[in-house]
């Protein structure tokens, strides 16, 4: 297990490398350039002085995440051609500077979605990410961009480029007449383009979860079951066509058995790398996010970290969003102090797993 850290940059992260290079344990960063609308190319200039700066802190930088995919190439138009090329290019160029992961997401329109970014947790006066189906009701698509854009403490937002949701109302119109197998054609014409070249250059793609795991205002999503990412590998079987398993995304529905499906694709190996974190759930289709440590959530972090141990040991992982604690303020879901507590947790668990197996 490779423990990683998410970082947006100097220009954009409220942290600094040197303050992730002192969490211990931690091997390197899940990398993004959160500055690049989707579909462009990420320059070779670009991608060398991230990884450079990178390098430089003494952490690693083989896993890169949102390389979003262009809504054209989702919505199957004419001119995703000319997208799919540009991201070819981008695989390359990130390939030459040690990229050995892609996380990318396959989601229409929206990345993840919450009602609440900062919902505080009664219990320690800590806040949260939070999301109620119900508090979605009375919102459109438009108000919870605003919403959303508007309560993120001056940072972006993974994938919730300002460009990308101008045309908001136009691309939700045109998702009307696209159904699930539709969208998993588009798919599949994207993944024949691009994995060939993935297995060329030693890259895997991981496709992140749908977060909330179920479907939003009517948008087809594709990317929520085990049963949904077992049709995703078939698309294009490959080792290069792999999962981003985000616990927490999945793990946003009951229905979903996170260590099961761990186990699955993990001796599949069909896991490109995790992100790993807890929920609660509040009620049907309402939950906020937890600290990591399992008992003040509702997923068990020993049984998943047995899981990727049995099934997956060299993988990449990240703690994921943390709660708002000590008064920090950061990117809802990325501040420092409760995602540093999280690994550290989940180091512990590791080390334990990894004695008692012995
Ligand atoms: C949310 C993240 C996602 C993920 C993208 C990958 O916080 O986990 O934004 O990075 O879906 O494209």
């Amino acid at each position: 297990m490779k423990m990683t850290f998410r970082w947006y940059g100097s220009d954009s992260d409220s942290i600094t490398l040197k303050q992730i290079k002192q969490i211990p344990g931690m091997t390197g960063l899940m990398g993004v350039l959160d500055y690049k609308a989707a579909g462009e190319v990420w320059t070779e200039e670009e991608i060398k002085a991230y990884v450079d700066e990178v390098h430089a802190a003494g952490l690693e930088c083989e896993v890169i995440e949102s390389v979003n995919v262009h809504e054209d190439i989702k919505m199957g138009l004419p001119t995703r051609d000319k997208y799919i090329e540009n991201y070819i290019t981008t695989i390359r160029n990130l390939a030459k500077y040690g990229i050995k992961v892609i996380v990318y997401n396959f989601m229409p329109v929206f990345d993840w979605l919450r009602t609440d970014l900062a919902r505080e947790i009664p219990e320690d006066g800590s806040n949260s990410l939070y999301f109620d189906e119900a508090e979605l009701g009375d919102m459109t698509p438009v108000d919870l961009v605003k919403n959303t854009i508007e309560n993120c403490n001056g940072f972006t937002l993974p994938g919730w480029e300002p460009e990308r949701l101008a045309e908001l109302e136009t691309t939700l119109k045109h998702y009307e007449s696209i159904t699930p197998d539709m969208l998993r054609e588009n798919y599949k014409y994207f993944l024949d383009a691009i994995i060939p070249v993935c297995e060329e250059v030693g890259i895997k793609m991981a496709v992140h979860p749908d977060d909330p795991a179920w479907p939003i205002f009517g948008l087809p999503r594709i990317s929520h079951s085990q049963e949904d990412f077992d049709k995703i590998v078939a698309l294009h079987d490959s080792p290069a066509n792999t999962l981003c398993l985000c616990t927490g995304s999945l793990g946003s529905n009951p229905d979903n058995n996170i260590p099961e499906i761990i186990r699955h694709f993990g001796e599949m190996d069909r896991i490109g790398c995790l992100h790993v974190r807890n929920v609660k759930y509040l009620g049907h289709r309402k939950f906020r996010e937890a600290a990591h440590l399992s008992r003040t959530g509702d997923l068990d972090l020993f049984e998943i970290m047995k899981a990727i141990y049995d099934t997956c040991p060299d993988v990449y992982i990240r703690p994921d969003h943390g709660r708002m604690i000590w008064d920090e303020v950061g990117r809802p879901g990325y501040g420092l102090y409760d995602r540093a507590l999280g690994a550290e947790y989940l180091e512990g668990i590791w080390e334990a797993i990894t004695k008692m197996s012995k």
